[in-house]
């Protein structure tokens, strides 16, 4: 069986070799990243069984995002290559401090043309948890509509479903996405904010607020990202659990940090079970500030993500073992 299923679009990701505009940087790594690519190598490194739907182009860009996310043992199998419209990319620019900038390259996309007419059974056939992200409803006019049939579709199976809102503002426009955002938390089991995602949903609220307010709006768990601060879990009828940051030695990159974050939670939540257990949520919220952590101290968006047994020994703090 598969553990998870996921959708969404992941791209050619160039990284800057130098720091600074990216005007002036001649050199560039080629990696690939997504949202949802970044969730689905996460888990699979954790041992889980995943698969990730998507449409690519029929390009060479595809074709390296495809056996990048085959060798991490990465169901891939329901992928779509379009032959009319081609594989996104995107760059990061490093500026030395903070957030790095992206620039897409994504309008247009092979992603960006799918519509509820391409919903398949068999995307759902024999899993247990659907994750979706916001960044899928923006790329597209027909995305948004696509997500929602499939978390529907979940719901009907049985299955139990995540949702992080990976609010992406240069993708569309503010009124938009806090309507369309707001529709998908009533569809979702664990709804996975960060606090200026959540502000930006529902305005200035306190942490408790935000919690009642999200578990109101039909979530069953509330997972509020704290960024540094670590984050705090809310499900109904239980009192909210607090889980302090881990340290970092030194922030490389930030992008993937939340993705890190919600491969962590779903593992302790896939392994634990029942949420309103204060134990279980404390267990998942641990190990997904512990992934986030994890995320921002390499290049790239996953490169750094640990493998099952080195998560287990980082979490109980055993040494690394370097020579
Ligand atoms: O969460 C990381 C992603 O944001 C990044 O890899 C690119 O999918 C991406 C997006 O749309 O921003």
């Amino acid at each position: 069986g598969t553990d998870v299923v996921t959708i969404g679009e992941s791209m050619v990701l160039m990284q800057p070799m130098s720091e600074g505009s990216l005007a002036y940087a001649p050199l560039f790594t080629r990696s690939i990243a997504g949202a949802e690519s970044n969730v689905s190598i996460g888990l699979s490194r954790l041992g889980f069984k995943v698969r990730w739907i998507s449409r690519l182009g029929a390009d060479p860009f595809g074709d390296v995002i495809l056996s990048t996310l085959a060798g991490e043992g990465i169901d891939v199998s329901r992928v779509v290559r379009d032959s009319s419209y081609p594989t996104a990319i995107y760059f990061k620019e490093f500026k030395g401090y903070g957030d790095p900038n992206v620039y897409y390259y994504r309008k247009g996309s092979a992603v960006s043309r799918l519509s509820p007419r391409d919903v398949e059974d068999s995307w759902l056939q024999g899993a247990k948890h659907l994750h979706v992200t916001g960044i899928t409803p923006a790329l597209g006019p027909e995305t948004g509509d696509a997500v929602k049939l499939l978390m529907k579709q979940a719901r009907e199976l049985g299955m139990t479903i995540s949702f992080d809102p990976n609010l992406r503002r240069k993708l569309w426009g503010e009124e938009e996405a806090r309507a369309m955002l707001l529709s998908l938390i009533p569809l979702c089991d664990i709804f996975l904010p960060g606090i200026e995602e959540a502000e930006f949903l529902i305005g200035e609220k306190t942490e408790e607020e935000y919690g009642a307010r999200f578990l109101g709006l039909g979530a069953k768990t509330v997972v509020l990202k704290l960024g540094e601060r670590g984050s705090i879990g809310f499900a109904e009828g239980s009192s909210p659990v607090k889980a302090d940051p881990f340290p970092v030695t030194r922030i490389v990159d930030t992008v993937g940090a939340g993705d890190a974050f919600a491969a962590g939670f779903l593992s302790g939540f896939l392994e634990g079970g029942n949420l309103t257990n204060e134990d279980n949520l404390r267990t998942a919220l641990k190990r997904a500030n512990f992934m986030g952590s994890l995320a921002t101290q390499y290049k790239g968006d996953w490169e750094g993500l640990p493998k099952r047994d080195e998560l287990l020994r980082l979490l109980s703090g055993g040494k690394e073992i370097t020579r």
